[in-house]
């Protein structure tokens, strides 16, 4: 993907995997996400990038690749770079929770992102009997399903744009521990191969 961060340096972007069920307001997000950075669509492929400086001197650089089943086989080849998870629920789906609860489970269980953090956003506030964020992560078995990782549940609407600038300060402190400690340990293996 060509964004790969240097060896041995500091930290200054991280890759961000956005996920979750299609119509959980996924482009919507990125969209608001994005104000005055530049929003690159590449058609072609069907997916979505944007970069956004979120500390000064990192940037995040979020990919929203789909959530239909076609692209089920893209994902794959991002997780590998992936070092924050951004999972999208539609909290007012009550009849989906389910199916977006099973592919999350998949998810979690990919070799890649083992220990990758994630942060759940609970979108769609706004809308009348959406869950709250204790309720998304009580049915989404958060505690039990992400104990070997850092995770966060932010309750949020993509159309105000409540909660996102929680989640992405939430998301960068999580991404840049956690390339933190891949770099580290790419060097102790390193070392011990030498
Ligand atoms: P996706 O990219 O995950 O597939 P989209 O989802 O971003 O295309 O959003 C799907 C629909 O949900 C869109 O409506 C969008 O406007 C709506 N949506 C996204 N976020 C919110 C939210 O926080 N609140 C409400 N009320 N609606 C939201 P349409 O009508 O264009 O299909
Ligand atoms: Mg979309």
């Amino acid at each position: 993907m060509g964004l790969h961060n240097t060896k041995h340096s500091k930290v200054k972007q991280a890759n961000i995997l956005m996920l979750g069920l299609d119509s959980a307001g996924k482009s919507t997000l990125l969209y608001k996400f994005k104000y005055n950075d530049v929003f690159l669509t590449i058609p072609t492929i069907g997916f979505n990038v944007d970069m956004i400086e979120t500390r000064k001197d990192f940037t995040l650089t979020l990919w929203d690749v789909g959530g239909q089943e076609k692209m089920r086989q893209v994902w794959c080849d991002f997780l590998e770079d992936t070092d924050g998870l951004l999972y999208v629920v539609d909290s007012s789906d009550k009849q989906r929770l389910e199916e977006s609860k099973k592919e999350f489970e998949l998810i979690l269980k990919n070799e890649f992102i083992k220990n990758v953090p994630v942060i759940m956003l609970a979108n769609k506030q706004d809308l009348h009997g959406a869950l709250n964020a204790e309720e998304i992560t009580r049915r989404f078995n958060m505690k039990k399903y992400c104990s070997d990782r850092n995770w966060y549940v932010q309750p949020c609407c993509a159309l105000t744009g409540e909660g996102l600038s929680e989640a992405l300060q939430t998301l960068t402190t999580f991404a840049k521990h956690y390339s933190r400690s891949k770099e580290t340990s790419t060097i102790f293996k390193e070392t011990k191969t030498q």
